[in-house]
């Protein structure tokens, strides 16, 4: 099948809760930026779509953590991803946000026409609830073992572990993450997707890519993977999905009882992709109905392995009840990328963040670009180690492509002051050599359009390194002085390759791309030249000479090897370090210096020692867990650390006014955090 030519290009929105690392930019943005961009520099039609996923649990649990509003959590990822994303040259034609009101207002406008159409059912049901908290248990506010993989610490509505969608009610020992305790059932009413009416559609189309009778996809260029992960879902039997939630975040539910409800936030997070259209399609004066509507239109999702249901099965069960809405033609979801050999985990610190590398590594976003499309999980979890990085920019950027144009202009430079010679006879060497630039960017091509971008960058490096052979096949430095002549054409040829490098390297590489055709001193030209042996015309003049590429040191990895190191904490021998703080935040602690005056067991307490402490402007009641650890007679003239502004709270029937701080290792061995030197009670901690 052809691919037509206007493309609507998403990209999964990323929760605004946190900050982007590596594994996002490989598992999505890099692959579905180099998309957008080859099909940008063909002169086709596209529309390549983000934004900030500021709903759902996620980001309220996340907000509740730190004593914070959802609205500031979202407002700070929000534009410090959006600035990353720019930094490296992520080419979206806007990254829009699910929190505004057009978002809203579109999300609503489809549900209610969902609602009319009778897509949904509505129903009563049991669904976890916190006693404590006085809230229903959606998605992240429970979790649990996951039933299809066993593995501990799975979502009410997702396991990241086997990146199965799950219902609350499915989890085995299911655990509130707000009280720790294990919910209650209640009864509450909720709007469902009868997933199970589509699974004959969904069934055929994943494996046969028919709907409506009609061919809408060649199931030949879908991954493995992804019809592996939907079919044994529909073989599973698809089950009624709730699309509303008991939250106060989110998108209203726009109907009379819906009061209360939010819309779940996988119903209108790929929503986002409609509304974010709708809004750049307005300002740029286009009509928003081709790109999701025309069955002219390529729509192609990219995502990594654990969204793929949600643009699988569910959005497209969505769009499949909406009137003229096309479905995906692809949806090339990417595995997980490892660090370092394991697993990358952002509480455990695990993790290499973009804005680090953008400040580590200034002016080399590019590097990053072209390391992280060499390794892209195309089809299995790949590995990103600070080793193969260096050796891929210094073995391959510098000694290979560097080296090539470098010598191509620094020669034309010397031999032409920068005049680019006329070309004379061809010998077979330069014949076979024009085929290679002929040929390569089909072979690009061929590649982008089945979403192999690691092919597709091999077959760019593939002329860079032809480039780089002829001139140490071929010696110009020494055949000036015998036969200056050949060389001319030798050095003609060296700059037409290195003029469809800029070309072909653009997707991949936009900024070093654009230095090239700076060098080169011409506009880039599109990908429609590309192949052509006379982008450089005789006579032409260059500019001055600079190096593309500069070679990585080894200090520089071994640092980041190290920071890497003490940063991240190794698997189960720690906790994992807690979410990042202002210093404000921590300035509101009061901590001071404290002596234990007098101690006693609190009665029918195993744990909790009753501990009458002398903080130098009061003395105090503090109950501690320690009694398992020490007798009362032992910590009495104990120092320690006492955080002195805790709200006071009834432990046992006693007031405990602050507590005292203990190390603690995950066995459980107890130690006092006291000063090393005689200091007073009453002197502060900071
Ligand atoms: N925010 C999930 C994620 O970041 C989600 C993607 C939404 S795409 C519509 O993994
Ligand atoms: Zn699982």
């Amino acid at each position: 099948m052809k691919t037509p030519k206007r493309h609507t290009i998403t990209a999964a929105l990323p929760y605004a809760n946190g900050p982007l690392h590596l594994g996002h930019l490989a598992g999505v943005y890099i692959s579905a930026d180099i998309y957008a961009r080859f099909f940008r520099s063909n002169g086709e039609d596209v529309a390549f779509i983000c934004g900030s996923d500021e709903h759902g649990a996620a980001i309220t649990l996340r907000a509740k953590k730190e004593g914070k509003s959802p609205k500031d959590i979202v407002d700070k990822y929000h534009f410090s991803n959006k600035d990353i994303f720019e930094k490296l040259g992520i080419s979206f034609d806007i990254y829009d946000r699910t929190s505004s009101d057009h978002h809203h207002k579109t999300a609503q406008e489809l549900f209610l026409q969902l609602e009319k159409k009778g897509a949904f059912v509505k129903k009563e049901s049991e669904q976890y609830y916190d006693e404590e908290y006085k809230q229903f248990l959606a998605d992240r506010y429970i979790t649990g073992q996951c039933p299809k993989c066993d593995s501990k610490g799975a979502y009410g509505d997702q396991c990241e572990k086997c990146g199965s969608a799950l219902s609350s009610l499915e989890l085995i020992n299911p655990v509130s993450t707000l009280s720790g305790k294990s919910p209650q059932l209640k009864s509450t009413t909720h709007w469902y997707l009868p997933l199970e009416r589509h699974e004959k559609w969904l069934s055929d189309w994943m494996q046969k890519g028919t709907f409506n009778g009609r061919q809408v996809h060649d199931p030949k260029n879908w991954k493995n993977q992804v019809v592996g992960q939907c079919m044994s879902w529909i073989k599973g039997g698809l089950q009624p999905r709730a699309i509303t939630r008991d939250l106060d975040w989110g998108v209203n539910v726009p109907v009379e009882d819906g009061e209360g409800k939010v819309l779940y936030v996988w119903f209108d997070a790929p929503i986002g992709y409609i509304s974010a259209t709708k809004k750049w399609a307005e300002e740029k004066g286009k009509n928003w109905e081709d790109y999701w509507k025309s069955k002219d239109t390529n729509l192609v999702h990219f995502l990594a392995k654990d969204n793929i249901v949600f643009h699988t099965i569910i959005f497209p069960a969505i769009l499949s009840e909406l009137d003229g809405y096309i479905l995906p033609t692809n949806v090339p979801a990417n595995e997980f990328l490892n660090l370092e050999g394991e697993k990358l985990s952002t509480s455990r610190n695990w993790a290499v963040w973009a804005k680090d590398y953008i400040s580590e590594f200034p002016d080399q976003e590019d590097v990053l670009r072209y390391v992280l499309c060499s390794i892209a999980p195309e089809n299995k979890d790949s590995d990103f180690s600070w080793k193969d990085f260096q050796a891929r920019n210094n073995n391959e950027l510098c000694s290979i492509f560097g080296n090539f144009v470098n010598r191509t202009l620094v020669l034309t430079k010397k031999y032409y002051n920068s005049v680019t010679p006329l070309r004379n006879e061809l010998l077979e060497v330069d014949v076979e050599l024009i085929k290679t630039i002929k040929k390569t960017p089909d072979n690009i091509a061929k590649a982008i359009h089945s979403f192999r971008f690691r092919d597709a960058l091999i077959e760019a490096m593939k002329l860079a390194r032809a480039g780089n052979k002829y001139l140490a096949d071929t010696e110009p430095w020494k055949l000036i002085k015998t036969n200056p002549e050949r060389v001319k054409t030798i050095m003609n040829i060296s700059l037409q390759i290195t003029a469809n490098l800029a070309i072909i390297f653009e997707p991949f590489m936009p900024k070093k791309a654009l230095d090239l055709a700076g060098l080169l001193n011409i506009k880039l030209p599109t990908w429609e030249q590309a192949g052509s042996d006379q982008l450089i015309s005789s006579h032409h003049t260059i500019n001055e000479p600079y190096i593309l590429f500069q070679k990585i040191e080894d200090e520089k990895v071994e640092e980041q090897i190290e920071k890497l190191k003490n940063k991240g904490q190794k698997p189960s021998k720690f906790l994992p370090m807690k979410d990042e703080i202002t210093f404000d935040e921590f300035s509101k602690m009061d901590l001071r210096v404290g002596t234990i005056t007098a101690a006693e067991k609190v009665e029918k307490a195993d744990k909790l020692l009753k501990l009458t402490v002398d903080t130098g402007i009061d003395i105090r009641t503090v109950v501690s867990g320690i009694a398992e650890h020490f007798k009362p007679d032992e910590v009495v003239g104990q120092k320690v650390s006492i955080l002195m502004n805790l709200a006071p709270r009834k432990i046992r029937g006693v007031e405990s006014q602050g507590m005292i701080l203990m190390a603690e290792t995950l066995e459980g061995e107890l130690s006092f955090v006291s000063p090393t030197k005689e200091i007073s009670s009453g002197n502060t901690i900071r």
